[in-house]
């Protein structure tokens, strides 16, 4: 499979400036700086194509990537990129409005296929336990996706992931996606995770 094109379409805030053409969407979701930006540039091979920041949180819209792949079956999807919670620098107010906005967009938007749900490997937050029962709440396909996985040994891996599972309390079944964003391990297990959310249709987990 090859991407024949991606880009970036609009920054968002409000649900009447989504876009309006009914193309599937797969959504990043995940903590101010846990590598979002960075894996959509390593997912389509385009460096600069979502922003990676250092200072992160500054965002409170909601990004479209749209991409067209050489699959026949699902040739063309939004990548959806959301603004990044946890970030203790900002407002209380725009900490408030992140929980709205992104219930909204994900409660109303038949279109959306699944999430990717990313966690830095070294260990979830208490803010991304509270996202991960939330978000399986909605009933939403996802992939959870650990992060950095470049800042680990080999040793170190299979302690982080139990710790990782154990702390977002996974169902044995619902496995881990390890990626790296600087040694682009991990992305080719995300597309075809990625495109299985895609050819199985509706967004809601159990629904084919
Ligand atoms: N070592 C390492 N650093 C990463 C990786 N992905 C992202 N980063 C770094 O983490 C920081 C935040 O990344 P960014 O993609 O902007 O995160 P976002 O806020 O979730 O969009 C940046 O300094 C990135 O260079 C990765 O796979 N490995
Ligand atoms: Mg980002």
């Amino acid at each position: 499979m090859k991407i024949l094109s991606a880009e970036f379409i609009k920054s968002c805030t409000t649900p009447e400036q989504f876009p309006a053409d009914g193309l599937p969407e797969v959504v990043c979701v995940g903590r101010s700086n846990v590598g979002k930006s960075s894996l959509i540039n390593t997912l389509t091979n385009r460096d600069g194509l979502a922003k990676v920041s250092r200072t992160p949180g500054k965002t409170r819209v909601i990004n479209f990537f749209r991409l067209i792949l050489s699959d026949t079956q699902a040739p063309r999807l939004f990548l959806v990129d959301l603004p990044g919670y946890g970030y203790a620098k900002v407002s209380k107010s725009v900490r408030a409005e992140w929980g709205p906005m992104i219930q909204h967009y994900l409660e109303n938007r038949p279109q959306v296929r699944g999430l990717l749900f990313l966690v830095d490997v070294r260990g979830p937050s208490p803010h991304d336990v509270h996202t991960s029962q939330w978000l399986h709440a909605l009933g939403l396909r996802r992939v959870v996706v650990g992060t950095k996985v470049d800042q680990l040994t080999r040793r170190e891996r299979a302690p982080a992931l139990a710790v990782l599972r154990e702390t977002l309390a996974l169902d044995p079944t619902e496995p881990v996606l390890l990626f790296s964003a600087k040694t682009r391990e991990g992305r080719d297990d995300l597309w075809a995770a990625i495109r299985d959310l895609l050819h199985k249709g509706g967004g809601q987990a159990g629904a084919g």
